[in-house]
């Protein structure tokens, strides 16, 4: 005898629950929000994180041609505007670039990649190589950790510049912005996951899809704190160099 589905409210509650794992809870997100953070993994966050941004896009678009659904679509597609951006708005990509200037990196050291760890490579790979090959509704609910997203973009708002009055104040547009779009998104995706999970597996299978981008955002927090906190990158025994490979896929 199988367990009976959730109720949709059963259902949302038991995916907020899951915020009890998000990276907020990290020791490298909760030292940046303490005002503990140095200089150095400030800017390793911003140019790890850089990474991510810019494979958004991408796994959005990946969802868009997976989806048959226009009116799914036609919403879905503003995620993939709102980080390129459009004529007249900059987008996501280029306001984290203007991070990255704000905490004193240079845009060319950004872009380059040459910063970003392995493991935090393979992290934001596997998320978007999974919304390539999961049917577009799995892959659209698996942007669900966006559920606590606006409260840790508003912690970094609340409690950045008074700790680090080092950083230009112009680079936080980018965590501004989010806020509203972050609630949008939540909103879409929590509408397509509540009406396409109806059966108890589904709705397990969903639970362990959020786990998973639950530790692509954790794991990536990790690579940064070996190299940042514990001052072992890869390959720390072997050479004082950046040893690892910039992107295959470049
Ligand atoms: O800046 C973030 C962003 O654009 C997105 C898109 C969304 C997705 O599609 O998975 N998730 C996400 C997130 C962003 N910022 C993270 C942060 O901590 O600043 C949070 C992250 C998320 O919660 O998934």
């Amino acid at each position: 005898m199988t367990d009976p589905a959730m109720s949709p409210a059963e259902f949302e509650q038991a995916l907020r629950a899951k915020g009890a794992y998000y990276h907020i809870h990290h020791p490298f997100h909760q030292a940046m929000y303490a005002g503990r953070a140095s200089r150095e993994q400030i800017q390793g966050w911003v140019a790890n994180r850089f990474y991510y941004q810019i494979n958004i896009p991408l796994k959005d678009a990946a969802i868009l041609a997976n989806c048959p659904d226009r009116e799914v679509r036609r919403q879905w597609l503003q995620r993939v505007l709102d980080h390129d951006g459009t004529p007249g708005s900059d987008g996501g990509i280029e306001a984290w670039l203007r991070l990255g200037e704000a905490v004193g990196l240079s845009r060319e050291c950004i872009l380059s990649q040459e910063m970003v760890l392995p493991g935090v490579r393979f992290a934001v790979d596997a998320y978007v190589n999974f919304a390539r090959r999961a049917c577009w509704q799995e892959a659209a609910s698996s942007s669900l950790t966006e559920l606590f997203a606006p409260q840790i973009h508003q912690s970094r708002l609340d409690s950045w510049p008074q700790h680090y009055p080092w950083i230009d104040p112009a680079g936080y547009e980018y965590f501004r912005t989010r806020l509203g779009q972050a609630r949008r998104d939540v909103e879409q995706g929590l509408r397509i996951t509540l009406e396409h999970y109806v059966t108890r597996a589904g709705q397990q299978r969903m639970l362990e899809i959020l786990q998973f981008k639950l530790d692509v955002l954790w794991s990536m927090l990790d690579a940064m704190s070996m190299a940042y906190e514990l001052q072992r990158p890869p390959y720390h025994s072997v050479t004082d160099a950046a040893a690892w490979h910039r992107g295959i896929t470049l």
